[in-house]
């Protein structure tokens, strides 16, 4: 019954494009029917994965889970997956794993450490994890180590634009890499004004805000941001204007943020992008939208790409209370999966043929989105729509040891690499997309966009 609702539900949200698309390249044949996830069965699957990250790459940042090697971005560890996995394991009631994680992580993690790192991945990794774990588990370690991380970041954002430095020294503060882009500049500000609230300390909030403000001051005429920024100058550096990688976030952050501390100077900034965004980088092609590249001075179509990571819009549409378009935008996302089994890196929504990049990171955005519309919309066919994906994604990533990207979704080739955000988001939005509604109350907190749950208090 409910695999016949999976099936319908499929058609339905594709038969919004029209049928003359071109077909996109055979892929290896489909699986014989599956049968529905539950929840019980993703909490099942991240048991899999953390028992491998346990055994095999223990006290280390992740899990290569083809040759069983932890792996540390740094050369040191800063426990990445533990970090990102935390919040996960209280929502599924994974109490003894939590209580593991919980004391490798207090035992174990150190910020002084003579390294350089990114800015952005370890405030939405490490920052953002330690505050949800905080918030959730109220041991005032955590908010120590979140506030220490928050000190050595500070430094980067002394450029002469306040925007933040990519790379910054945990133990001198020496910034590094002054050619930026908006997501990195901008997706900062939940886990530093959360950080502000819960010290309070106003210098986090009011540094993260001036970083956004200041690039927000710099959109076009059109009110387009570019792909690249110098912080030093403000000059752009790549005039590209799109919602993917090194730009998606941006406008997320500008909403939540909002949504978050109830400040105004966000529901302006989101209020004066997200129509430009609409009316230059949407595009309607054979009956379906989707989100291409223009240049963010004159508008001009450059690029007709679209992928997993774009895939996060419908979620924010849905949040932002835009349900119709939202739906239109998750028809294409389910498409982009339906037409090769698992959705490629980036799609040519043109031709709906895979672009340059063929693979599969683990990529949670199309899971997020098929949450969001279900639990906003109650409409069963996205709970189907994500069940779907979460099926393929258990079939063709699942290790001995744990999940494993994709080098290609036409061969199904592994790579290997299993991602924190794994257990931080892919996961997590499988499992609340399948669970009673009343696990987690999508009223009282905002994700940041490592899924980490950040509490409402206004
Ligand atoms: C995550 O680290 C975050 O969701 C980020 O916003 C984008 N990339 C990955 C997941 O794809």
């Amino acid at each position: 019954m409910y695999l016949l609702g999976l099936i319908a539900a499929v058609q339905l949200l594709t038969l919004g494009s029209a049928p003359s698309a071109p077909s996109a390249p055979s892929a290896p044949s489909a699986p014989s029917a599956p049968s529905a996830p539950s929840a019980p069965e993703v909490r099942a699957a991240f048991l899999h994965a953390w028992q491998g990250y346990r055994r095999y790459a223990w006290g280390h940042d992740d899990l290569d889970p083809l040759s069983r090697k932890p792996h540390d971005w740094y050369g040191v560890p800063l426990l990445m997956t533990p970090v990102d996995a935390f919040d996960t394991m209280l929502l599924m009631g994974l109490t003894d794993e939590a209580a593991d994680a919980k004391r490798l992580i207090l035992e174990r993690l150190s910020f002084d450490q003579d390294i350089s790192v990114q800015v952005f991945e370890v405030t939405i990794r490490l920052l953002g994890g330690l505050l949800s774990g905080y918030e959730m588990d109220g041991d005032p370690r955590f908010l120590r180590l979140a506030t220490d991380l928050g000190d050595r970041l500070l430094p980067a954002f002394r450029s002469p634009t306040g925007m933040p430095f990519r790379y910054v020294n945990l133990r001198t503060g020496e910034p590094r890499d002054p050619v930026s882009n908006p997501a990195e500049i901008g997706t900062l500000m939940l886990e530093f004004g959360t950080l502000a609230r819960l010290t309070g300390r106003p210098v986090y909030y009011d540094t993260a805000k001036r970083a956004a403000e200041q690039l927000f001051a710099r959109r076009s005429a059109l009110g387009l941001v570019g792909s690249t920024i110098d912080v030093r100058t403000g000059a752009w550096q790549d005039s590209t204007s799109h919602v993917g990688g090194g730009i998606d976030s941006w406008y997320e952050y500008l909403l939540k943020s909002w949504r978050l501390f109830g400040d105004d100077d966000f529901r302006r900034m989101w209020e004066a992008s997200v129509g430009p965004m609409h009316r230059w980088l949407a595009d309607e092609r054979f009956g379906g939208l989707w989100y291409g590249q223009a240049d963010m001075a004159t508008g001009a179509r450059t690029g007709t790409r679209f992928g997993s990571l774009e895939a996060f819009l419908p979620a924010v549409l849905a949040l932002a209370g835009d349900t119709a378009r939202a739906a239109r935008l998750m028809a294409s996302v389910n498409r982009m999966w339906t037409a090769f089994g698992v959705e490629p890196e980036t799609v040519d929504y043109a031709t709906m043929t895979i672009g340059d990049e063929p693979g599969y990171e683990l990529r949670p955005e199309s899971l997020e989105s098929a949450y969001y519309l279900y639990r906003l919309t109650g409409d069963e066919r996205y709970r189907t729509i994500g069940a779907a994906m979460w099926t393929a994604i258990d079939r063709w990533t699942r290790t001995d040891a744990g999940f494993a990207a994709l080098a290609d979704v036409r061969t199904r080739t592994k790579r290997d690499r299993m991602h924190s955000f794994l257990f931080a988001e892919t996961l997590k939005y499988a499992y609340l997309l399948l669970a009673p509604p009343a696990t987690l109350d999508l009223n009282a907190v905002v994700f940041n966009t490592e899924a980490h749950p950040l509490r409402l208090m206004r």
